[in-house]
């Protein structure tokens, strides 16, 4: 049966346009599996005044630390026991294994509000105090309603990112999920309305991204968008945001190099290659997709990839086996699968993988592909291909990895192996990155800001970096005694 969703989620109240409705597929099956509606510009507007009046009544915005806390706790609670339920839709409609969803994707949106219930419990102000006359303290206020504009590769994880952070700070928000898989964010925001949160704290809309998230964007009443998705997106999303003078974060896509030394432990490394292009079906902005090898190791450090990668289990996202599931649209595998010529233009060797695994009728799967190439020119090297695609590129210098890794208009993760630390040292200095990642893949770190250099981005998510996002600083001076004042209209 074909479930149809709500175009918005205002409040409790669930609502449905009715309008252009866009199917949701199961990437695995190409069935359709339910349906949204685009929620339209006036009920965006009336998710944004809901969430408004809701931050304007206090309730929420000023309420007390301990009872923030308590509440993101309780959601946190309420993801942990409807996690399977919760793992179950996000892997259905993305296609990303059962395992991944329930054990990376799911856990992480439970630590999300439980980390952000944390931080609000150690919070510091600053206080000036050199001008032995005045008092200066800087307050820190929630800022309004959150327009937040989350992407289809881990829904969940990011959306729940965005929620936690902006109503930890006291904001309110409007959630607008991709409309590809919006159903993961849906559920959890019909969770969210179970705890104790005031009603309105937390909204949805659905829709197509030109129409319903640049309406929410657009709307004079949100204060600030958190965006994670493409580049070009995320430029559309700025300008329009600009007309607001709206702040923005945004995190957006990436090129990543993963550098092997041949002074790194090669096992753990090619664990980490794999893993680093590999994991959520290649669908990761921090994806390490250029593999740059020394040439002292790369013929054999290729070929022990190849063969790992030709054994990578494909299959159903829910089987547990499954290492890697179905592309998350069509249109997406087509476009992976494009670049396939594109780098045989450009002098590559497909060294694996590409067609069609041949036990699926349908859904769309595709075998993890690995390439090698001469020049980082290549638009395989440049674009954000956003699949299972690995290129390789070798390097005889340092000074030529480093050139290599950092010329590409993206900036956002690095991965360095190498048992020297000297060289580790040098390394983290010389790679233009937001987030470099030394001998481990993947390794988030909650307190520390996730964010990208050039073209990957603006701002950063994670403690202190949401908490400068979401809260206005309010400088608030006094006087510690009745210092004179110069008395205006009166005669010396
Ligand atoms: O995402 P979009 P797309 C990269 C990846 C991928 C490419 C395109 O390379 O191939 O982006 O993906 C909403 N105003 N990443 O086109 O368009 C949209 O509805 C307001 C990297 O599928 O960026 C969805 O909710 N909102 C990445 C969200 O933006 C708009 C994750 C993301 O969609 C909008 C995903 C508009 N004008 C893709 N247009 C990462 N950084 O992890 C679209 N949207």
């Amino acid at each position: 049966m074909i479930k149809s969703y709500p175009s918005a989620i205002i409040g409790k109240d669930s609502i449905d346009s009715g309008i252009d409705t866009i199917d949701i597929i199961d990437p695995s099956t190409e069935l359709v599996i339910g349906k949204i509606g685009n929620a339209t510009s006036k009920e965006v507007d009336k998710a944004v005044s809901t969430a408004r009046k809701v931050f304007e009544n206090g309730v929420w915005s000023k309420a007390s630390v301990p009872n923030r806390q308590s509440i993101l706790r309780e959601i946190a609670d309420v993801i942990d026991k409807n996690a399977e339920e919760l793992a179950h839709i996000e892997s259905g409609n993305s296609g990303i294994p059962l395992k991944q969803a329930r054990e990376r994707h799911v856990r992480r949106a439970a630590y999300n509000f439980r980390f952000f219930a944390d931080y609000i419990g150690q919070t510091v102000s600053e206080v000036y105090e050199q001008n032995p006359d005045f008092l200066t303290i800087v307050r820190r206020e929630p800022i309004g309603v959150a327009a937040l504009i989350a992407p289809w590769n881990a829904p969940i994880a990011l959306g729940s990112m965005k929620i936690a952070a902006a109503i930890a700070f006291g904001n309110s928000c409007v959630i607008k999920p991709s409309e590809e898989a919006p159903l993961g964010v849906i559920r959890l925001v019909e969770l969210i309305n179970t705890t104790d949160l005031p009603s309105g704290v937390v909204n949805l809309v659905n829709g197509d991204g030109r129409l319903t998230g640049d309406a929410l964007v657009r709307n004079a009443g949100t204060d600030l968008v958190s965006f994670t998705g493409g580049t070009s997106t995320g430029r559309a999303i700025m300008a329009a945001a600009a007309e607001g003078l709206k702040p923005v974060t945004m995190e957006l896509g990436g090129k990543s190099a993963n550098i092997i030394f041949e002074d790194a432990n090669l096992e753990r490394a090619l664990d980490g290659a794999l893993l680093g292009i590999f994991t959520n079906n290649g669908q990761q902005c921090l994806a390490g997709s250029r593999i740059l090898v020394h040439n002292s190791i790369a013929k054999d450090f290729k070929a022990a990839f190849v063969q790992r990668a030709k054994r990578i289990r494909i299959g159903r996202p829910e089987d547990a086996n499954t290492q890697m599931g179905p592309l998350a649209s069509r249109a997406h595998r087509d476009r992976v699968l494009g670049f396939i010529e594109i780098a045989k233009k450009d002098g590559a060797k497909v060294l694996t993988g590409g067609d069609s695994p041949e036990e699926f009728e349908k859904g769309f799967y595709i075998n993890p592909i690995v390439t090698e190439i001469d020049s980082n020119a290549s638009q395989v090297c440049q674009d954000e291909i956003f699949g299972p695609f690995g290129t390789f590129l070798t390097f005889d210098t340092e000074e030529e990895a480093y050139r290599m890794a950092n010329d590409t208009s993206f900036g956002l993760v690095s991965y360095v192996w190498s048992e020297n630390v000297n060289r580790v040292m040098r390394a983290q200095e010389a790679l233009r990155s937001g987030v470099v990642w030394i001998n481990t893949p993947m390794m988030r770190e909650l307190r520390a800001p996730f964010g990208g250099y050039k073209d990957s981005g603006i701002g950063a998510e994670g403690g202190r970096a949401c908490e400068t996002f979401y809260t206005y600083a309010k400088t608030v001076t006094t006087p510690r005694r009745e210092l004179p004042l110069t008395k205006l209209g009166i005669d010396e």
